[in-house]
């Protein structure tokens, strides 16, 4: 071995490492080449292992040139690995590039019940009269349900077929919202405007006109000198602001055992303008609630004196106002909760 020979070693090493330096596609080749060439068992060690076979005076020489050609691999590593990180870097930049200018997917937002919507447009409108809206409990006592309102015991509505009872004795689950103004008049001082909405139940075969949860607004009004007049004014204010101005309205006489006199309170019928239709059995007219003026012994059993105060109450069907308020044909789609049916209120 001789200085020229160790030289050109070093020296095609030295190519060959900055070609495979070069060569390097990734991190970890590039890696794998830096322990191939400068390595503690890599090419370079092995190449200037021979210099202990040249003669002293040369050593140094082949020193210096193996020195060089390990800084040159060096800085040549050092390069590649820049190119290497950056490249990587602009190709995760192009991989997770999100385009800000893509239009956002749409998201499906609700809609409010009919039930819901039609309860507060009633509530709006007796809102504009003083009317204050008030919840009584589903669970009733039967003193509240049906004693306070003047229905006597043997009354058909208490039969066992027409009330929902509740294990504990004396309670019912409420078959109107009535019992609830019972609440309002023994907690409130006249006068009085109450609204009260809410759900209620009877034990009832269930078809396209009935089902055993039903929804009911009752209102109250008391006052000293409280008449029939006003309940008329009201009830059609009411209708015009639900149904249309111009509708005609009447009164018939009704009977309830908690108002007297008791009427029934008709529209004309919205389908056919009073013509006469199968909505309106041919006659012209709906019933849209009952109403009345409320019975002295009801008042008293709210706690209030008859010789002093007078009220009205009416009390209306929910789903009867959302039927022809929307033109639905049965009640049950209200409770089904079926999506092809409250899309179409969105
Ligand atoms: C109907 C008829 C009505 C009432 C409800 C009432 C409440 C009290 C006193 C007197 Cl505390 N009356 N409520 C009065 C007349 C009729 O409802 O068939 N609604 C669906």
């Amino acid at each position: 071995m001789d200085l020229d020979t160790l030289s050109a070693r070093l020296s095609t090493l030295e190519q060959a490492g900055l070609d495979a330096i070069r060569a390097a596609s990734s991190p970890e080749a590039l890696e794998a080449v830096q322990v191939a060439y400068l390595g503690r068992r890599g090419e370079l060690k092995t190449v200037l292992g021979g210099i202990g076979a040249l003669p002293a005076p040369d050593r140094p020489q082949v020193g210096a040139i193996g020195n060089a050609v390990r800084e040159a691999l060096e800085a040549a590593l050092e390069i590649r690995r820049r190119e290497l990180q950056t490249a990587a870097l602009d190709a995760r930049l192009a991989r997770e590039t999100v385009d800000v200018t893509l239009p956002g997917r749409p998201f499906r937002s609700g809609s409010l019940h009919p039930l819901i919507e039609t309860n507060r447009e009633i509530a709006r409108i007796f809102g504009q009269f003083g009317f204050v809206v008030y919840e009584g409990p589903e669970v009733e006592s039967d003193a509240r349900n049906f004693q306070a309102l003047n229905i006597p015991p043997d009354h058909p509505a208490r039969d066992l077929w027409d009330t929902l009872y509740v294990d504990v004795p004396g309670y019912l689950l409420r078959t109107h919202t009535s019992p609830g103004q019972i609440h309002v008049m023994q907690q409130t001082a006249p006068p009085i405007r109450a609204l009260l909405p809410g759900r209620c139940f009877r034990y009832e075969a269930v078809d396209a006109s009935h089902g055993f949860e039903f929804f009911q607004v009752e209102g109250l009004m008391v006052d000293e000198g409280t008449t029939m007049a006003d309940l008329r004014g009201l009830l059609d204010a009411f209708a015009q602001a639900m149904f249309g101005r111009g509708r005609p309205t009447r009164f018939r006489p009704g009977y309830y055992p908690f108002t007297e006199p008791s009427v029934a309170f008709d529209v004309q019928c919205v389908v056919c303008n009073g013509v006469g239709c199968p909505s309106c059995k041919r006659t012209g007219w709906m019933t849209i609630l009952g109403a009345g003026m409320v019975h002295p012994v009801v008042l008293r059993n709210g706690g209030l004196d008859p010789e002093r105060y007078q009220g009205f109450a009416f009390g209306l069907g929910t789903d009867r106002i959302a039927i022809l308020r929307y033109g639905i044909d049965d009640i049950r789609m209200f409770l089904e909760n079926d999506l092809r049916f409250l899309e179409q209120f969105s």
